[in-house]
């Protein structure tokens, strides 16, 4: 082997943390088997043989949206409103009230950026969730809709979060995230929340006492630098908070956006890229495979490249990756298929809370 991949094998086995120009020499030279054999150490010296899953839902508030992202299929403003929806609070609570007596433990609130749905639509939207179902973990809205639903209330980050906290808020979800790299991002999404203010967004949720996750879009117009210097500002910021809870590698889909033109990566790249963010994120203790974006025999692949989640059995409740061209068209998965899908790989799946404790280990059967 190259001397160069030797040394840095040499020190993640060692436990040491890799320079950026480590990572990237990774993205450059290290093939498939070689990463993987890497990556797997790291995930298995953090995680063993545990796979986890969690049981949740997803509410998707509407698909209007006040920006116009180039890769996103799924907002509806500038593109054809007929195909938007607003739910209203009481259609919401129907959603959580379908749930009733299931052993849900998290509902996950996601939505496009609405003019009119504002800071106080959302408190009580999620007060009222927690007083029909005080145990479900509300894990809801990007830094992108934080940011505008601090603007247009007029707060400021700290008091926009207390409120939504105080209202039940249990922990953020990582999207919006895209890629950090300025000259990337005017690219792609010129309009939205920065870099710099999505991680500010991130920082001051951990200094209030919630976790959140974090996500990168990766697979479109980036340089592998760009995915370096993304997880290096993540990796720095869970340095100083410890708040984050697991990151997600979104793989980039060209169906029916204005990136269409940009061809999709490989499952090859896609298990690369879940190696190297597995080996260069030595202080996030998950790296999750987002299933229905990725397709269930990738995320089983993923398995042995460094991933140790795989997300929700969730409902058909999420549209964002079926409308931008996703193979999974009905993304629903029952407790029994994902517990199989796991134990097919040789790992053992545990069905955890939002926070990562355990809820039940499945045995093999
Ligand atoms: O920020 C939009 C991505 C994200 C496309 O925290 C696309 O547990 C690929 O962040 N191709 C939102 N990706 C979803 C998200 C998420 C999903 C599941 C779990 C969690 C979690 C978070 O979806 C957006 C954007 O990066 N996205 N369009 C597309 N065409
Ligand atoms: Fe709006 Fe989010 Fe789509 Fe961007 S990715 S256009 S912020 S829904």
């Amino acid at each position: 082997m190259n001397n160069a991949l030797q040394a840095i094998a040499d020190k993640v086995e060692a436990g040491t943390r890799l320079t950026p120009e480590e990572g990237l020499f990774l993205y450059q030279h290290g093939e498939l088997g070689f990463l993987g054999r890497l990556a797997n150490g790291v995930r298995e010296r953090k995680n063993g043989q545990y796979t986890y899953f969690n049981r949740n839902f997803h509410i998707e508030p509407t698909n209007v949206c006040v920006f116009s992202c180039a890769f996103c299929s799924y907002s509806r403003m500038y593109k054809n409103k007929e195909d938007g929806w607003e739910m209203t609070k009481e259609q919401m609570l129907d959603i959580v009230r379908s749930y009733d007596g299931k052993p849900v433990t998290e509902a996950h609130i996601v939505g496009g950026v609405h003019p009119k749905m504002d800071l106080d639509f959302f408190c009580d939207l999620i007060a009222s969730i927690k007083a029909h179902r005080p145990d479900l973990h509300v894990k809801a809205f990007t830094a992108v809709e934080l940011d505008y639903m601090f603007r247009k209330a007029k707060v400021s980050i700290a008091e926009g979060m207390k409120k939504l906290i105080d209202s039940g808020l249990g922990s953020l979800p990582g999207g919006g995230a895209e890629i950090f790299a300025p000259e990337i991002r005017t690219k792609i999404c010129a309009d939205k929340a920065t870099g710099d203010l999505w991680l500010e967004i991130h920082e001051t949720a951990h200094k209030q006492g919630i976790h959140s996750n974090a996500t990168m879009l990766y697979g479109h117009i980036e340089a592998y630098a760009d995915r370096i210097d993304h997880m290096l500002q993540l990796r720095n910021l869970q340095d100083r908070t410890g708040g984050f809870n697991t990151f997600i590698p979104l793989k980039f889909r060209n169906k029916g956006n204005d990136m269409s033109h940009v061809s999709e990566s490989t499952v090859i790249e896609d298990l690369r890229n879940y190696a190297v963010s597995r080996i260069f994120l030595d202080n996030f203790n998950h790296i999750k495979a987002y299933w229905p974006m990725i397709g269930r025999n990738t995320a089983q692949m993923s398995l042995a490249f460094g991933v140790d989640d795989v997300d929700g059995t969730i409902d058909d409740t999420t549209k964002i990756y079926t409308m931008a061209g996703s193979e999974e068209q009905a993304p629903a998965m029952s407790t029994e298929e994902l517990v199989k899908l796991i134990l097919q790989a040789g790992r053992v799946p545990v069905e955890r809370d939002t926070l990562y404790n355990v809820i039940e280990e499945f045995a093999k059967q």
